[in-house]
């Protein structure tokens, strides 16, 4: 069947019964007691937990149900039933686990105890916590603090990531990556050049007072779900949403709010996208700048027929710098270019920026479509261009909508991880604790796999995270991760990158923050930041996994105390008891932001973090905000687009999956089942290849470094997508993504625009 009408195998809109449906399987699969389902309804609420699926704000006043099936999922695959036991490391050996999928491994359960590995016998055995911080002290003792590293994956709390910084700086490295150096750090580094600070600017007021958005490359529907409420509310007042993505989203087509239930007997839809356009990957940069043209010629025929401008004027004149020349280069640029690297029309095109020039308030959404590529920088500084032409920052309703992936990792960067020194406050740090923390730059992950390829990282400590199936490589990287000295996991649950081990290995299993924390201290808190930049506090409100389990912030105090000794000027034990002396250190690091963190912390709907482009003060190199003309359209360099055949991959995720986490094989809102090796195709595409839907195909990648990478068995779907761009999943396609594919400036990972061509076919349809 072909999915090339409007969601033809999910033909109606996105959440309803089959998002109900669906919440209910997961339920039932991860056996979540039904009493205990209605811990859901603590999820997201000033005195319950923060979800730990996405990073969407929490509301002052949520809903009755504010979580989401895809928050539902997160929190059933975290409180499930299942357990793995030192009888599971009994009956299983290392190899025997490598050959399982990535979702059996999860779906064995919550690790409950602390595991080392043992050669001998090929089996990770139980060991005591005692034993397990001594020695991985020991060993980070013995290693060159630069060739260690401490990945955090973004769930951990405030607290645990400014423990983890400050770990790692006493030890001695600012080797401190995160997941935000595959996914939004094309954000942190192109909004923080153009507006001076890293992170989006709109609070969720904004959405009351906007008058259009924008939405280029996130998909709502599956990746923050809750954010379908405020887009709801926003076209009930006539707000016109326009969509740059190659896919038509069912998220972004039409919604059926779940939990409302007089919808759900008269299921209307509400319409979300007014003007969608399927964008060729790649081609934001172009489009962007075409929605720019034609706003700066409308203003420039404004001018010739003495009517009202266009542009904002005052605000160009007093905040921006870099107008004239970004106008010039709009005014130069041609259609014929911006129509053939966008692949969309002038009308299309022109069509947006009419809308565009209509609003007063507007805010633009966006995800890793615009992030995750070669350009990702440059994606999002042309996004910036467009926002600066009619003064859209700093002013009620609207500004740039980063929306982030992981519940905290916006947080972990504003409480100091972070491997670029300068966004650090070393000296703040070194005066507080009376140490001297190391000044030169830490590995980014690209940077960290590459060093690991060579043979010159030694440790890995994990905070979260399943690197060997996230990052890009898998072929070099794999295989580097295997060599490595020591691999410490802290972890929920099993994954692969636990069994791809160093020589000394260890799974240290931590709560969830679904979960109660009791220490000496009494039951423990912890708080977040959400993609609003509002902070807030949350408490496990179920019992732990196991006795043995222990929260991150002992783990981390332990590793710590047991690897500096006596050379530590921080109490761990105390930080370990009651976390709000934690807190206590992060409000003297940041008193700005975070003075009476213990009180503020429970402040419905969070509390702001001080945002200077909010105020149109702009943390810029020039004390403005910035225009760029960008170095080119967008076309990327790494893709060949002379060769015949070559097409660009884009690696996609699905609803039943977070990230590496899969938690079943279907794609229901694409309307693909049961499989995830699945390569999305046009159909001029297919018929250019002579290929028929189910055909099995090997992709290559496009590259002249002499290193292989091979996808086999792919099963082509004929799907509504432009010609030359195909889409396949993550993490089943990151053996194609080449290391050095990355965003130049920030080095995010191209995972939305591989060069690749189909090589072998295996028939599977009659002809
Ligand atoms: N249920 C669930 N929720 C999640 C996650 C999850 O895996 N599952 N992951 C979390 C994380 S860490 C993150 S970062 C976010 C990710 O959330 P998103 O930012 O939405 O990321 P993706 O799902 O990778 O892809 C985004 C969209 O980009 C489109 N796209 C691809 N290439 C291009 C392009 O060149 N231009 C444009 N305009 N669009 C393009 C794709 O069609 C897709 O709709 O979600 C978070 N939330
Ligand atoms: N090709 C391609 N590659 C990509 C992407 C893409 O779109 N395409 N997206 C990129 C993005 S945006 C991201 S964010 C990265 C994510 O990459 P990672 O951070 O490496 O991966 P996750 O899948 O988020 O991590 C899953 C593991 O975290 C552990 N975990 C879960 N909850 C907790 C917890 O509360 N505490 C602790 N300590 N551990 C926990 C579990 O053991 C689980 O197996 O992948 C990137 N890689
Ligand atoms: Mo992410």
């Amino acid at each position: 069947m072909s999915k090339e009408t409007k969601n033809p195998a999910y033909p109606w809109a996105s959440g309803g019964w089959g998002s109900l449906k669906s919440v209910v399987r997961i339920l039932t699969q991860e056996k979540v007691a039904l009493k205990d389902s209605t811990i859901l309804l603590r999820q997201n609420k000033p005195d319950g937990y923060m979800c730990v699926s996405c990073s969407w704000a929490k509301p002052a006043s949520p809903h009755t149900f504010e979580f989401c099936e895809s928050g539902a999922k997160a929190t059933a695959w975290d409180t499930t039933a299942k357990r793995v036991t030192s009888d599971f490391f009994r009956a299983y050996t290392v190899r025997e686990l490598l050959t399982w999928h990535d979702h059996d491994l999860e779906e064995a359960g919550r690790l409950t105890e602390p595991l080392r590995y043992d050669a001998s016998t090929d089996r990770y055995v139980p060991v005591s916590w005692e034993h397990a911080f001594e020695e991985i002290g020991r060993e980070l003792r013995a290693i060159d603090p630069g060739r260690a590293v401490f990945y955090t994956s973004g769930r951990a709390s405030l607290e645990t990531s400014y423990m983890l910084q400050l770990f790692a700086r006493m030890y001695g490295t600012n080797n401190l990556p995160d997941s935000s150096n595959m996914c939004h750090e094309s954000t942190s580094v192109g909004l923080k050049e153009a507006i001076g600070v890293g992170v989006g600017t709109i609070s969720l007021e904004d959405f009351e007072k906007t008058d259009l958005m924008f939405f280029f490359g996130q998909n709502t529907g599956t990746n923050s779900p809750r954010m379908l409420h405020q887009l709801e509310e926003a076209r009930k007042r006539g707000v016109p949403i326009i969509t740059f993505n190659p896919l038509k989203e069912p998220g972004l087509i039409s919604f059926v709010n779940p939990q409302s239930p007089s919808k759900m007997l008269t299921p209307a839809e509400t319409q979300i996208s007014t003007q969608y356009h399927q964008v060729k990957t790649g081609g934001d940069t172009a489009a962007i700048l075409g929605i720019c043209k034609a706003v700066i010629d409308a203003d420039d025929q404004a001018v010739r027929d003495g009517r009202p401008r266009v542009l904002d004027v005052n605000f160009i004149d007093e905040h921006t710098k870099g107008f004239d020349e970004f106008a010039r280069y709009a005014r130069e640029t041609g259609w014929v270019d911006i129509e053939q690297v966008s692949g969309l029309s002038r009308d299309a095109l022109e069509a947006a920026a009419t809308e565009y020039a209509k609003a007063n308030a507007v805010m633009v959404h966006y995800g890793m479509g615009l992030t995750q590529h070669r350009m990702g920088v440059q994606n999002v500084r042309m996004l910036c261009n467009l926002l600066l032409l009619r003064g859209n920052i700093g002013k009620p309703g609207a500004g740039p909508s980063p929306v982030r992936g992981h519940s905290n990792v916006q947080g972990q960067r504003t409480v100091g991880i972070t491997e670029k020194p300068e966004l650090a406050p070393l000296d703040k740090l070194a005066a507080q604790f009376s140490f001297e923390p190391p000044r030169e730059k830490g590995m980014n992950i690209v940077e960290v796999f590459e060093a690991m390829v060579k043979g010159d990282v030694r440790a890995v400590i994990n905070l979260g995270g399943n690197l060997v199936r996230s990052v890009p490589d898998r072929g070099q990287t794999e295989p580097a991760w295997s060599r490595l000295h020591m691999t410490v996991n802290i972890a929920t649950k099993l994954n692969r990158s636990h069994l791809v081990h160093g020589e000394v290995s260890y799974i240290l299993p931590c709560l969830s923050r679904i979960e109660i924390d009791r220490q000496a201290g009494g039951e423990q808190a912890v708080s977040m930041e959400d993609s609003t930049a509002c902070i807030h506090g949350s408490k496990g409100v179920i019992e732990p996994a196991g006795p043995h389990v222990r929260s991150e912030p002992f783990i981390i105090a332990g590793i710590a105390k047991a690897t500096l000794q006596e050379r530590s000027t921080v109490d761990w034990d105390a930080w370990r008891d009651d976390y709000s002396r934690v807190r206590a250190a992060i409000a003297e690091t940041y008193p700005e932001t975070f003075y009476d963190f213990d009180a503020r912390m429970w402040t419905p709907g969070g509390f702001p973090r001080p945002m200077p482009a909010r105020e149109r003060k702009w943390q810029t190199k020039s004390g403005k905000a910035e225009f760029m003309v960008t170095e080119a359209l967008g076309e990327d360099p790494d893709m060949p687009e002379r060769e015949p055949g070559a097409l660009r991959l884009m690696t996609l995720r699905t609803d039943s999956q977070f990230n590496t986490t899969i938690y079943n094989h279907d794609d229901r809102f694409r309307g693909i089942k049961g499989t995830r090796m699945v390569l999305l195709m046009n159909r001029a595409d297919m018929a250019q290849r002579e290929l028929h839907e189910g055909d099995r195909v090997t992709l290559e990648t496009i590259a002249d470094d002499g290193i292989e990478r091979k996808v086999r068995g792919l099963s082509v779907v004929p799907y509504d997508i432009p010609a030359g761009c195909i889409g396949g999943y993550y993490p089943e396609c990151n053996p194609l993504l080449p290391l050095w594919h990355y965003a130049k400036e920030s080095k995010v990972p191209g995972a939305k625009s591989i060069p690749v061509r189909v090589t072998a076919v295996e028939r599977m349809s009659a002809v």
